[in-house]
């Protein structure tokens, strides 16, 4: 072998690999080696042809890291006209779309479709000629496009060459470029980090990265592209493809990326269906889409469908309400809560979006003022997605005019004009007037009152309020010292309610340890975290006394949680609201008394045999374990208890022998009965 054939062997086997790897990696979702090696080769390849530029081929993986700038995009005309797609907002939308197919074509039954998550990107078309990339345009008009094909080239899953059987001589693979929601996170923190402008959202990243002259630029985007249809074919491969789906599968034999959330309905209902479970999982996808495309799957339906103007009979685009508008920030308030965190909170003109009209939005703290440069009377973007609460996520900056002002962090509680405090570690800003702040009293007393707290029935937020400005109660204390006269004197307390409400709070007063330790809303205590401590310590004295030690031992207790809670535990006013608690009747179970009620058969062993006719054997046994037993099959010196059914056997006598103590099922039954009202 010549040297140059050894080189170009080398460069061969070189491309074949990152072919390879990248169709494992991008197609199968299979990264078949580490990142690192991955560089190393492709710089190995780019090395060689920058010493031998003949070896350069256009299918070399080399050109998806860019090439030189251009000057300006070309015009390209499609072939074939791309099309657009017609919109539906509505289940009533879908139906009327399959009635009208169905009259077209002489009412066939059980129409089948292909169902497409709606990418929200940018729709392109990519030309292959004998398998090789030889072209790629924006759709432009649909007529009229622009040629990208370097940047194209770049998109990390466009594969450069096709692999496997059957390619036709020219194929126009068609899809959307999109950039994935976390590459667009990462990318607006790096544009952040350099000073650069950030990017609204992730379909404007896309597009503002695919229209880069510089393709050494759109090579380091995160973009990536799903194939959506076919546009030009010759050749003879597709005889066999008839139906829509069967076209994306071969594509996805070829090498080409598909959207794997893809599925095939039939008739309207099930498209309904599949849009209301691709809504459920609308935010969890990695990708950000608008909608859901339903497509005839038939061929010969799609083509005796036709199209109107310029979009296709045969298809239709359900939309999602947009999680994204525009609106006027009007003002922002800040609001105290328990622990004495200020957050500012955004007044919008009411807009509808995400499916609601929305009024208000988080602004977090004032690191999120600055991040967003937000100013009053701005307009700006708002998001609402599923049940998370809405958002401010940029400015308009266009539209921003001499009216706007500065938001002005407080120095002071706007409720009590205590000290606002911020520490270096936390972006919190808090209130340090404590219980004497009758915000965060408030909220102490709501959270107090709560379900996994007191669970005090009928003290809802309304009526905490009006107590705490009536100067009624000061702390979750007072609440054991309303009366009567109190509680009517308060606007829309009739006597009926009041009297319910003292029932409630003398009931509440009968709780558990874990329980009353969340209800005293210190700072990281939990649920969980009441609970491993109750656990740990098993009673309050012990909690109370506690260095930072001991509480370091408890599981999931760390520096931080340590810290409250021995600072909470040694604050008089705190001592005195616990004393008080307790002199008032509160109180609860030891815990070795609460373990004895709950599992009155702690590890004793019991055995079921016999037929039980009132309670399923397996709800039985299940019901046992619940309460502590261990449930065993056999009968020996250590089984505690049997339970004997209808026609027990050679169990019964054997426990009789060992004088076992027997259970007939009523007696179980009627055990069960006062577990149950525990
Ligand atoms: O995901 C998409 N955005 C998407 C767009 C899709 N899954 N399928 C599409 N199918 C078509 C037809 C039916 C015309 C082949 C499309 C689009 N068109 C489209 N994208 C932008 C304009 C039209």
């Amino acid at each position: 072998m010549t040297e140059l054939s050894q080189i170009e062997e080398r460069a061969r086997t070189l491309r074949a690999e990152l072919e390879n790897h990248n169709y494992q990696y991008y197609v199968m979702d299979a990264p078949s080696i580490p990142d690192a090696e991955y560089d190393r080769l492709m710089r190995a390849l780019i090395a060689l042809e920058k010493e031998y530029p003949s070896l350069i081929t256009a299918d070399s993986p080399s050109q998806k890291v860019g090439g030189a700038p251009l000057s300006k995009f070309e015009q390209i005309t499609h072939e074939v006209p791309m099309l657009s797609l017609d919109n539906g907002f509505n289940e009533d939308d879908l139906i009327a779309f399959e009635k009208r197919l169905q009259e077209r074509l002489l009412n066939v039954n059980d129409l089948r479709f292909s169902c497409e998550p709606k990418l929200d990107g940018l729709a392109v078309s990519i030309m292959y000629e004998d398998g090789v990339l030889t072209q790629a345009a924006t759709r432009g008009d649909g007529q009229v496009g622009e040629n990208i094909t370097q940047n194209v080239k770049t998109i990390a899953n466009v594969p450069i060459k096709l692999r496997g059987e059957n390619i036709p001589k020219r194929l126009e693979v068609r899809g959307e470029v999109f950039m994935p929601k976390q590459g667009f996170e990462q990318l607006n923190q790096t544009q952040k980090e350099r000073g650069d402008k950030l990017f609204a959202n992730p379909r404007n990243a896309a597009a503002g990265s695919l229209r880069q002259l510089d393709s050494r630029i759109t090579a380091k985007r995160p973009l990536l592209f799903y194939a959506y249809s076919m546009g030009v074919i010759e050749g003879e491969t597709l005889n066999a493809l008839d139906f829509h789906t069967q076209r994306l599968t071969a594509l996805g034999e070829w090498g080409v990326p598909l959207c794997k959330e893809s599925a095939v309905a039939i008739g309207a209902k099930q498209c309904i269906e599949y849009f209301n479970s691709i809504g459920e999982q609308r935010n969890a996808l990695s990708y950000d889409i608008d909608g859901v495309v339903f497509k005839v799957d038939d061929i010969s339906m799609q083509k005796r469908l036709g199209f109107v103007s310029k979009a296709p009979r045969w298809a239709m685009a359900q939309k999602f309400p947009a999680q994204e508008e525009i609106t006027v920030l009007q003002d922002v308030e800040f609001q105290v809560g328990r622990t004495g965190a200020i957050t500012p909170v955004a007044r919008l003109e009411p807009v509808f979006v995400g499916g609601v009209t929305v009024s208000n939005a988080t602004l977090h703290n004032q690191d999120e003022i600055l991040r967003l440069g937000v100013k009053i009377n701005d307009t700006v973007v708002i998001r609402r997605a599923g049940d998370v609460i809405p958002q401010i996520v940029s400015v308009v900056m266009d539209k921003r005019t001499s009216s706007a002002v500065d938001i002005v962090f407080p120095t002071h509680c706007p409720v009590c004009e205590s000290h606002v405090e911020r520490s270096e570690s936390e972006a919190v800003a808090r209130c340090t007037g404590g219980l004497v702040c009758p915000a965060q009293r408030k909220e102490a007393i709501k959270h107090f009152a709560s379900r996994k707290a007191f669970d005090i029935d009928g003290l809802g937020d309304k009526i905490v309020e009006q107590l705490v400005e009536a100067k009624l109660i000061e702390n979750p204390a007072d609440l054991f010292r309303l009366n009567l006269p109190m509680l009517t004197s308060l606007e829309r307390m009739g006597d009926k309610s009041a009297v319910n409400l003292l029932n409630a709070l003398e009931t509440a007063k009968n709780t558990t340890l874990p329980k009353f330790l969340y209800s005293l809303g210190i700072r990281e205590v939990g649920e969980s975290t009441a609970r491993n401590l109750a656990m740990h310590f098993l009673s309050l004295e012990s909690i109370m006394q506690a260095e930072i030690e001991s509480l370091l031992e408890v599981p999931d207790v760390g520096d931080i949680v340590a810290q409250h809670l021995f600072h909470f535990m040694r604050e008089p006013s705190n001592i005195d609201i616990i004393t008080s608690l307790q002199d008032l009747g509160v109180n609860w179970p030891t815990i070795e008394q609460a373990s004895a009620e709950q599992q009155p058969l702690l590890a004793k062993t019991v055995v079921l045999t016999g037929t039980l006719s009132q309670m399923g054997r397996s709800e039985a046994k299940a019901k046992l374990q619940d309460m502590g037993a261990k449930v065993s099959g056999s009968v020996s010196a250590k089984t505690d208890l049997l339970i004997a059914g209808e026609k027990a056997g050679s169990k019964l006598s054997k426990a009789q022998s060992l004088n076992i103590d027997i259970w007939n099922e009523e007696q179980m039954l009627a055990f069960f009965a006062e577990y149950d009202d525990k």
